[in-house]
């Protein structure tokens, strides 16, 4: 189908615009009932009612369903090698996740899965977990390295990504992430890794790949403040657009510094001061929540509700990863922003299609239903915005849509 008019839309909402939402401007979208959807050539060509609408060569009857924009996830991890539903046990007897990565496991026992796996089996496993994504209603996504921590093994990670985009209908965006961790061969001597990554790694993967954005995990036992600025402020000379992992476990000044740095985005803020949240909406800084994270290391919830009351755009995201978040589904993100951010439904929507979209700077053709974009649309088995928001549990996408390709 080459065109076709989506008619009987119950609901459709939409954000508006190319950039980032802040403050009540996130609750602010487009809400139409009775709504028609024109598609051309995989772009959207109308939006209006059904009387205006111009001739098409076909339509599809979305039956009073609730009409989004594809869901931008801007935070996985999704390419690695196998699981850790080893550590669970550990987990349950009072193990934190650092207590596990301080003990070589965690991020480390995927690094050494990933090192072993092929290629090819990395990328018919991310293939996989991306095609479930699509079903979920996700249609772009951002992934990471930062398995290999050497560069034979994030250039594996970075090529799978890359092949991720011809072998599945999901659209990815990748992240160098080198500095996810200190390799086990590194483990008394992280100032070696961190010479490393910077004179050899960084160069020859910005050398080497078509990768934009360079991010790292600022944390206690991980990347302190003082290593993480050296180290992003050396991504950036080297032409990389920067973000981090701030704040996810201990409040060592992510966000304040995500701020002095004008990250594009600080991504977790779990623990943010007041002051790191200021600093963010000085730096024109998207916090990209990751309230399945908070769930599932049953840490408290990041303050939302006061990042969105100082300015700073608001992005929610899975953070899929077989350690803190082994679940690509944004539904329950959605759920939880709701009941856990109290967020509105309508700022949820902004969170999880045009933000996480400035996130990967895409904005320009993805995150909202306008005259324009890439078809990237969600029916949903839903009457309206609200049902998606409260229902949870079970995935309520009844059609994926990406690039006008119904999936
Ligand atoms: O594999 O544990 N937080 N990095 C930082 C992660 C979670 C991924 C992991
Ligand atoms: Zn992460």
């Amino acid at each position: 189908m080459k065109e076709y008019l989506i008619k009987n839309i119950g609901m459709l909402a939409t954000p508006l615009g190319n950039l980032a939402k802040s403050g009540s401007d996130m609750d602010k979208i487009k809400i139409v009932k009775n709504a028609c959807v024109g598609v051309k050539d995989g772009e959207i060509v109308y939006v209006g009612d059904l009387e205006n609408a111009p001739k098409f060569e076909s339509y599809i009857d979305a039956g009073g369903k609730l009409v989004t924009p594809g869901l931008v996830d801007a935070h996985t991890h999704l390419v690695f090698g196998g699981w850790r539903q080893h550590e669970l046990e550990a987990k349950l007897r009072g193990a934190t996740y650092l207590d596990i990565l301080k003990a070589g496991g965690g991020i480390l026992s995927t690094v050494e899965s990933t090192r072993a796996e092929s290629e090819d089996e990395l990328l018919q496993k991310a293939v996989i977990l991306v095609d479930e994504m699509l079903e979920y209603g996700t249609t772009t996504c951002e992934v990471k390295s930062g398995y290999g921590l050497n560069y034979e093994t994030e250039a594996k990670q970075l090529r799978v990504i890359n092949k991720i985009n011809k072998n599945s209908k999901m659209e990815v965006v990748p992240t160098f992430m080198g500095a996810h961790a200190i390799p086990r061969e590194f483990k008394d001597n992280k100032q070696g890794y961190i010479d490393l990554l910077i004179n050899e790694i960084l160069p020859k993967i910005k050398e080497n790949f078509d990768v934009e954005y360079c991010d790292i995990f600022c944390e206690s036992g991980v990347f302190n403040p003082e290593e993480t600025k050296i180290i992003l402020n050396r991504a950036k000379q080297l032409g990389f657009k920067i973000k981090m992992h701030g704040d996810e476990i201990d409040p060592i000044g992510g966000a304040d510094l995500a701020g002095e740095l004008n990250t594009i985005s600080a991504e977790h803020l779990i623990m943010s001061t007041d002051e790191g949240i200021k600093a963010m909406a000085d730096g024109d800084t998207i916090a990209v929540l990751l309230p399945c994270t908070s769930f599932y290391l049953d840490k408290s919830y990041a303050r939302a509700r006061k990042m969105i009351e100082e300015g700073v755009p608001v992005a929610i995201s899975t953070d899929f990863n077989p350690g803190s978040s082994p679940n690509s589904n944004l539904q329950l993100a959605i759920n939880l922003a709701t009941l856990k951010y109290k967020m509105t439904p309508q700022e949820v929507l902004t969170a999880v299609t045009l933000n996480p979209a400035c996130v990967i700077e895409k904005a320009d053709k993805i995150g909202t239903i306008e005259v324009g974009k890439q078809a990237d649309i969600v029916l949903w088995n839903a009457p309206d915005l609200n049902y998606i928001c409260y229902k949870y549990g079970t995935n309520l996408v009844n059609t994926v849509i990406k690039c006008g390709e119904i999936i």
